[in-house]
Parts: structure tokens; sequence; C-alpha cells
């Protein structure tokens, strides 16, 4: 035995390579539970005591050789591969930011029920798929009337009654009918209309509504309330004007005009030279619409607005295709990295 352990050792004292694979044959010749110095050990314990005395210190010694060996070999290799693992290459294109970003358009919407949860507004939603009296006979438009052609939608085939909401008007008229006054609340929502999509039109868009019931709500409350959302959104030096307009769910009505925010009044495409940029409409609610939702219009009186969420973004970000909102090219998203 003496000679095979003066043998092992001087293996163990050669062995030098170290890659992983070498290193665990090492392991598995000399320090595994079935290796040879594992296997000596064995014999070592049917020797007679004058044989273990002869062959017990070189045997200890071997396997403590080979175990520091081992340890050796190990830290080699660990550090061998630590020094690859900071060899950066440094030619390599970076890693791309996979962090996203908020749509524009929710960008906008987030900043807009921003202000007017500020006012005290809270945030209503209803379905997108509608019948016809919460989308147009509650809102006063009679049957047959023309103000319907100019909202044209989509019509479930097999339930005629059922359409796609041209605005989220009939949020407001569910609203109405489940809560008593006062209301305060705005709709942010997805709404459509039949039309053909170009970079001015599209079948669908989005909107947000606001509604204000109570006592003695005047125009007054109405000009003031969204000449502070156009300083709010757009800044304090904005122009404001209201026009007489025309809805059937309002009135009196007004569209509401800034002025222009890339010329300042000077005159260029986007005012179509006229210094004035339409940005939403309003009025004071129908009484009507208050009758057709339970509310007693003699007692009470509210204002109305509705604006479109693509309009206030190309306003804000100079887009002016409407199209490039649903293409989900990445390369026009990712142009939104603000926060809110
Ligand atoms: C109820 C009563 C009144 C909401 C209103 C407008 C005027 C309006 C357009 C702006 C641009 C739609 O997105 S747009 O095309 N909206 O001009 N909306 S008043 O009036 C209401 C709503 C609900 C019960």
């Amino acid at each position: 035995m003496q000679e095979l352990i003066t043998k092992l050792s001087e293996e163990v004292n050669q062995v030098s390579t170290t890659t992983k694979d070498s290193l665990e044959s090492f392991r598995l010749r000399f320090i595994s539970k079935k290796g040879q110095i594992a296997q000596l050990f064995e014999e070592f314990k049917e020797m007679s005591g004058e044989e273990k005395k002869k062959v017990g210190k070189a045997l200890n010694e071997l396997k403590k050789l080979a175990e520091s060996k081992f340890k050796e070999l190990q830290e080699q290799l660990d550090s061998k591969s630590s020094a690859a693992a900071v060899d950066i290459d440094l030619s390599l294109p970076p890693v791309a930011d996979a962090i996203g970003n908020l749509h524009p358009l929710n960008l906008t919407r987030y900043k807009i029920i921003q202000i007017f949860e500020r006012l005290g507004f809270n945030v209503s939603d209803g379905p997108e798929i509608e019948d016809d009296w919460h989308n147009f006979s509650a809102l006063n438009f009679p049957d047959n009337h023309p103000a319907r052609e100019m909202q044209d939608t989509f019509f479930i085939e097999k339930n005629p009654d059922m359409l796609l909401r041209t605005h989220t008007s009939n949020v407001q008229i569910r609203l109405m009918q489940k809560q008593k006054p006062p209301i305060r609340s705005i709709m942010p929502g997805r709404v459509y209309r039949n039309e053909a999509i170009s970079a001015r039109a599209h079948c669908f868009f989005h909107q947000v509504e606001g509604l204000y019931v109570d006592k003695n709500v005047s125009f007054a409350d109405l000009k003031q309330t969204l000449y502070h959302f156009a300083k709010e959104m757009y800044g304090k030096d904005i122009q404001i004007r209201f026009r007489p307009s025309f809805f059937p769910f309002t009135e009196p009505s007004a569209e509401i005009d800034i002025s222009c925010l890339i010329c300042h009044g000077e005159g260029c495409t986007v005012c179509k030279h006229s210094g004035w940029v339409e940005i939403a409409g309003s009025g004071m609610v129908h009484p009507n619409v208050l009758k057709n939702c339970g509310i007693d219009p003699e007692e009470y009186t509210g204002f109305a607005f509705g604006m479109g969420i693509e309009r206030v973004t190309q306003l804000r970000y100079r887009v002016n295709d409407l199209r490039l909102y649903s293409e989900n090219d990445i390369r026009f998203l990712k142009q939104f990295k603000s926060v809110i």
C-alpha cells in the first residue's frame, strides 16, 4: 500500500489543469466517496495494528494533499471565470432600454382628469355598446333629426336599437338616472363615428365630457371652469373665447376656442389663419335632458362640456395625423417618455 500511496501523491502533485471537466475528474478519482483514496481507507480498516502504523500517517497525508490540491484548483478556476465575467466587449451595441411609456392619449387623459379632480369632479364610466335612448333620445335628439346624421355610427345587426356610442354623454344620462344632484363628474372614454379613415377623421376617437348639476349653476360657472381648465392645460397666458353654437342637449350652447399656441395669433395652418383653435363644446344642460333623467329643471340647472382627447394631444405635441394614435408604431410611441 505504501507504494501506491507514494505513486498517488506524485500524481496529485503533478495535476495542474483547471478546466471544469478536469477538476471534476480529479474530484471523482481522488476525493469522492468512491475514489481511490476512500478505497485505500476501506483497505486500511482491514489491516493489522502493525501494518496500520506503517501506512496510517502517509495515507492521511495523501488525503490532506488531495483535498488541498482540489481547493487550490477550484480557486484557480473561480478566479478565471470571474475574470472572464468582467471581460466586457465595449464594441457591442448597448442593451435596449426596455422601459415602456404611456400612450400620448393616456398622458393627455390623465392630465385632464388631474385638472378637473382638483376642482372637485370625480370620474365616471359607462358602456361603449349602448341603446338608442341613452345615446340619442334622452339627449333630446328627436327621431329622424339631422343632428343624428352628423353622428352616424355602427349599429348591431341583430338588434338595431343597439349601437356603438357616439359620445360619452350616455354616461351622464346613466349617472343622472341613478344619482341626485349635486353631480360633478367627468367622463373619459372611447367613442365611435361612421367615418372614412384619414389624417383628420377616424372611426373611433376619445373624449372627455363633463357635467355639473346643482342648484344655481350658471353660465358664469361654465365659463370660469373652462377658462381655468385652458390655463392649466395650455399655460396662463392663453386667451379663450366662447362662440354661440347649437347642440340638441344644451341650451344655450357655445363652442370654446383658445388663442393659437403655434402662431400666437399671427395666423398659421393649424388655426387656418384665424388665430383661434377650437378645443371644446359646451352649454347649459337642456331642461328636456334633465327631465328625461328624473331631475326637476325648475330646481336644478347644470352645465356640460365635451372635448376630443386627440385634439388636445395634437395641440400639446403637434401630432398632425390621427392615424398615428392607433397604428402602434413604436417609433411614434416612444417619443412620449414624459411623466404626467
Ligand atoms: C348631457 C348633457 C349635455 C356635452 C357636450 C359638447 C358640447 C361638444 C364635442 C367636442 C368635440 C364632441 O369630441 S367632440 O367631437 N362635444 O361639443 N359636448 S356639450 O353635453 C352634454 C352631455 C351630457 C346629459
